[in-house]
């Protein structure tokens, strides 16, 4: 290690990429430090995939209250899993409570990041440019809408847009409405829209598995005991209901084998078998493959809104889109007023298509040509002093990514504590330690439920899931405290 003759620094001169979820807690806990750092965010507000995700029917499938800052509890939560329009308010206000929004700067697109002569070298899209110590990538994992390759799509002469890309402006009511696409933000448009669309066609290539979900509106005395009383909320947030649940779902994702996933079988099972009565319905929406490769999909009412006389499941292969709506191959024509992309996003993408380039001009989609990777999620060989939040490998299933964005979090800041008390001026993971935790993560990624054959956005491009593929509670102790000794610190 070199860097003994280096003097600690008063503060360190950060830049975060991002005002998402992440990117607010990189800056609430750089302003605790005493750091100096400033936020670029392209978009015009923060909230980062709860701004940008608007569609009727948003909704968190992580309970509100576990889906929430430690530091700050929200006892307004008007229901068990929150709206997306609330949780998009909820970020706004820590914005202002937590003094951070004079630290972003909107519509400010981060193009390059170059690192050179030990500092981070910022260039902005419009020309601008900035010096950092330290980059933090807060920029979030589903944000490059997928748009699908259908022959006629821009020849409808209905509306049309992707889930991402809302317009408020378009009528819903009374409406001949497609929706292609049936991930979580298919299931949700559709259960919201059943009530309104006059005729509501959802195109579905794959049946999904559906987990049943109570969602419940909490009332004014609900309210006031989580006001007054901040261990109700803690008995949710941290009680065995939902935690006993997220530990099941645990053990079942990473051992396709466990009782755990034979539990969440029998469950979904029972709920196509009971809540589906025509048995022609139910066998288009039974999945061919195992519950829970796919991101599980939860959901109080999409069975229901698809039984209601105006919605159509349509399981047949799309011919073209044409001016009047969707053709099928087999000729059908399903005419329509409003076309909803609801077909994902290309989640490979992380900070990219940012360029990044590292020491002695490491070029990022040079190291991630093979597959986005970080090790342990938050830092690359070569690219000193740059921490990824929720970068890839992070765990993903069904988690609060809140809660893993604070542990992360906890370890950047012990990492950045080195720079602060001049133990070093640059650090990142070796290639050895990159190596090494990427041949255990893959051989157990193969092993979990996601790899078990289906087609999902947690697949790389060779087939190997990209998250996290051991326990919460192995991901909990791995954030504890970095090992230094897969650092090297210059
Ligand atoms: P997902 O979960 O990636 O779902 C995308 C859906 O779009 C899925 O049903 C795809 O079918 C379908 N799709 C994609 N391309 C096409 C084409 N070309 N034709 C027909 N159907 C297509 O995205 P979501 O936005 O729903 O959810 C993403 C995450 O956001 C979700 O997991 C939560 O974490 C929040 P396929 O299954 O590939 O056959």
């Amino acid at each position: 290690m070199a860097g003994t003759e280096l003097e600690p620094r008063d503060r360190l001169r950060c830049v975060i990429i991002g005002a998402g979820m992440a990117g607010l807690l990189a800056g609430i806990r750089l302003k605790e430090k005493g750091d100096q750092f400033v936020i670029y965010e392209k978009g015009d507000k923060v909230g980062g995939t709860w701004r940008e995700n608007r569609y009727p029917g948003l909704t968190c499938d992580v309970p509100a209250h576990a889906y929430t800052y430690s530091f700050a509890p929200n006892p307004e939560w008007s229901q068990f899993y929150a709206p997306g329009p609330e949780i998009q308010h909820y970020f706004e206000r820590i914005a202002d409570d937590y003094g951070i929004r004079e630290h972003i700067r909107f519509g400010a697109e981060v193009a390059a990041c170059r690192y050179f002569e030990g500092l981070w070298h910022i260039t902005l899209s419009d020309g601008s440019t900035d010096v950092a110590d330290v980059v933090i990538a807060a920029t979030g994992v589903l944000h490059h809408p997928r748009t699908p390759d259908i022959p006629g799509l821009d020849s409808f002469a209905g509306d049309c847009f992707h889930s991402t890309r809302w317009d408020d402006t378009v009528p819903l009511d009374g409406r001949r409405i497609g929706v292609i696409g049936n991930g979580s933000t298919g299931v949700q448009i559709v259960s919201a829209l059943s009530e309104r669309a006059s005729r509501l066609v959802h195109f579905q290539r794959s049946p999904q598995w559906i987990m049943p979900v109570q969602n419940f509106i909490y009332s004014e005395t609900d309210r006031h005991a989580f006001r007054s009383d901040v261990s109700n909320i803690d008995a949710i947030r941290f009680g065995q209901d939902y935690w006993g649940g997220i530990r099941r779902f645990n053990a079942a994702i990473i051992d396709a084998d466990s009782p755990e996933m034979a539990e969440i079988e029998a469950i979904v099972l029972r709920n196509l078998e009971e809540s589906v009565t025509d048995p022609e319905l139910r066998e288009k929406l039974r999945p061919s493959y195992r519950a829970a490769c796919k991101r599980l999909i939860y959901s109080p009412n999409y069975y229901a809104a698809v039984q209601r006389p105006n919605v159509f499941i349509e399981t047949g292969p799309i011919e073209r889109v044409e001016p009047e709506g969707v053709r099928m191959r087999d000729g059908t024509l399903h005419a329509l007023d409003l076309l909803v992309l609801a077909t994902g996003f290309h989640a490979d993408r992380f900070v990219r298509p940012m360029i990044m380039t590292g020491r002695d001009g490491a070029d990022l989609n040079q190291a991630w040509a093979v597959r986005p990777t970080a090790y342990y999620a938050i830092t690359i060989p070569d690219f000193p002093n740059l921490f990824l939040l929720n970068g890839p490998t992070a765990p993903v299933g069904n988690f609060s990514l809140i809660d893993i964005a604070e542990r992360q979090w906890a370890y950047i800041d012990q990492l950045l504590d080195l720079l602060r008390q001049g133990q070093c001026s640059a650090v990142a993971a070796s290639h050895d330690a990159l190596a090494d935790y990427e041949e255990r993560r893959i051989t157990a990624a193969r092993h979990t439920i996601f790899g078990s054959g289906c087609t999902s956005w947690y697949l790389d491009a060779h087939g190997v899931p990209l998250t996290w593929p051991w326990s919460y509670d192995r991901f909990a102790e791995a954030m504890a405290a970095p090992k230094l000794s897969d650092f090297e610190l210059a």
